[in-house]
């Protein structure tokens, strides 16, 4: 996936171009950047800002738009009325989707946008917004409303979403018991979503909150799905803030869930297989990673819905949960009480071709057969854990594959089996 940052360049890497590269590359997408500014800034003070030349600016978007196919946008420091206007020619025929982070101050003082260029920011940025992200202080600034209780946040976000943004979240109000809260106004919807307080001042987390965002809107998640997932990825920054130079902390996108990093990198390499398609089973697949040692699925990472077929393209239809999986992660859970190195594994379809192909690939495979299955498991419908014992009671060292070609009615099926999600995606494109 390729994701583009338009934005301002902070040295400091906190914010701005430099921390959305860091963001999109922990997703394990390629980030594209396109720059509007360069400030002179650290942790302790604001210095200078010099916007870029229309010429250079142009110059820069038609680079990127004329060599990569582009899966997504985030807007973020936009400065002056050249820049927006410029932009605003470049962006306004794309059909992908766009989060506008509408930058005003920074943490530590600097304007970032000129007083006068925000009537044009609202004329030609916010009506690009698939979502916007404003903080209490920007959507009071964009909707020319206090906002000091429930309703005056619902009414400024129905201000912004008539000025344009078919989506509206302002973030980071808080809430009572030490929470902060987002509130989400859709086209039909509104909701809030809360999570736990952080208290420090750090830089970044704005930039952070709105990167994840786009990512998860371009992995086609649901924009309530978006805002959860954009919710914990900056909690986590947030929490693992570290104090680099003299002055506030810089957010920190390492450390966040290990698990749920590498396994949305492999369902983001996944879903872009070529003719993956083709291998989805009518049961649809789902991609799971677990804890180690789990005791149960709920230690277990999976897709709460599924990965689906639309078309010749595949999808993935729902959040990544522990317990989000249950007949996978119930094949896993078997399998890693004998071999508790294999921690994650696929289900695909099985198909004629593949046998040939499973053959040539010199993987361990093994394989059940589900009309053996005894009668009082078929009625207690588990299964897969019989199948999958019966698979590996004879193994010695750990299977690679598990197959069965189906019964009655049941679909026959593919489940690898790996230590990482990454070995699963090597051992898949050897059989399909
Ligand atoms: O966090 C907002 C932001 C965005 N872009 C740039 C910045 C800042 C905050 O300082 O400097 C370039």
């Amino acid at each position: 996936m390729n994701l583009l940052s338009i934005g301002g360049s902070d040295p400091s890497s906190g914010a701005g171009i430099q921390s959305d590269v860091k963001v999109f590359s922990e997703f394990n997408t390629h980030a594209l950047t396109v720059i509007t500014a360069i400030t002179g800034q650290n942790t302790t003070s604001f210095g200078m800002i010099e916007p870029v030349s229309k010429k250079i600016l142009k110059n820069q978007l038609e680079s990127v738009f004329s060599d990569f196919k582009i899966d997504g946008i985030k807007i973020g420091m936009v400065y002056n009325s050249e820049i927006i206007k410029t932009l605003y020619q470049q962006l306004k025929k794309l059909k992908i989707p766009i989060v506008v982070d509408p930058v005003i101050k920074s943490t530590t003082g600097g304007s970032l946008i000129e007083k006068s260029a925000m009537a044009d920011f609202k004329k030609y940025i916010i009506p690009l917004a698939t979502v916007i992200t404003p903080n209490k202080f920007e959507a009071e600034i964009l909707s020319k409303t206090k906002v000091n209780s429930k309703n005056t946040i619902e009414k400024t976000a129905k201000i912004i979403q008539k000025i344009g943004a078919r989506n509206v979240v302002i973030t980071g109000i808080e809430g009572k018991n030490n929470k902060i809260v987002d509130f989400v106004l859709e086209k039909d919807t509104e909701y809030w979503i809360s999570g736990d307080k952080i208290v420090n001042t750090n830089h970044g987390s704005g930039c952070d909150y709105s990167a994840a965002m786009i990512f998860a809107i371009s992995s086609s998640k649901t924009i309530h799905e978006s805002v959860k997932f954009a919710k914990e990825f900056t909690y986590n920054s947030i929490k693992n803030a570290k104090k680099v130079g003299n002055g506030i902390m810089i957010t920190n996108i390492q450390n966040q869930d290990k698990i749920n990093l590498e396994l949305s990198r492999a369902i983001n390499e996944f879903v872009e297989i070529k003719n993956i398609y083709k291998n989805i089973p009518e049961c649809q697949t789902n991609f799971v990673y677990s804890k180690q040692k789990p005791k149960s699925i709920k230690d277990i990472l999976g897709i709460s819905g599924r990965i689906v077929k639309a078309g010749e393209k595949v999808i993935v239809a729902g959040n990544l949960t522990y317990g989000g999986s249950k007949h996978v992660a119930t094949a896993l859970l078997v399998v890693n009480k004998k071999f508790p190195k294999i921690c994650s594994a696929i289900n695909i379809k099985y198909q004629n071709s593949s046998t040939s192909k499973i053959k040539k690939s010199k993987l361990t495979v093994s394989s059940y057969d589900r009309t053996n299955e005894p009668n009082n498991i078929k009625n207690k419908g588990s299964t897969v854990g019989w199948g999958i014992k019966n698979a590996i009671k004879n193994l010695q060292v750990p299977p690679d594959i598990i197959f069965h070609k189906g019964d009655f009615g049941k679909e026959p099926m593919i489940i690898i089996f790996g230590d990482t999600p990454k070995s699963i995606l090597n051992k898949l494109l050897k059989i399909v």
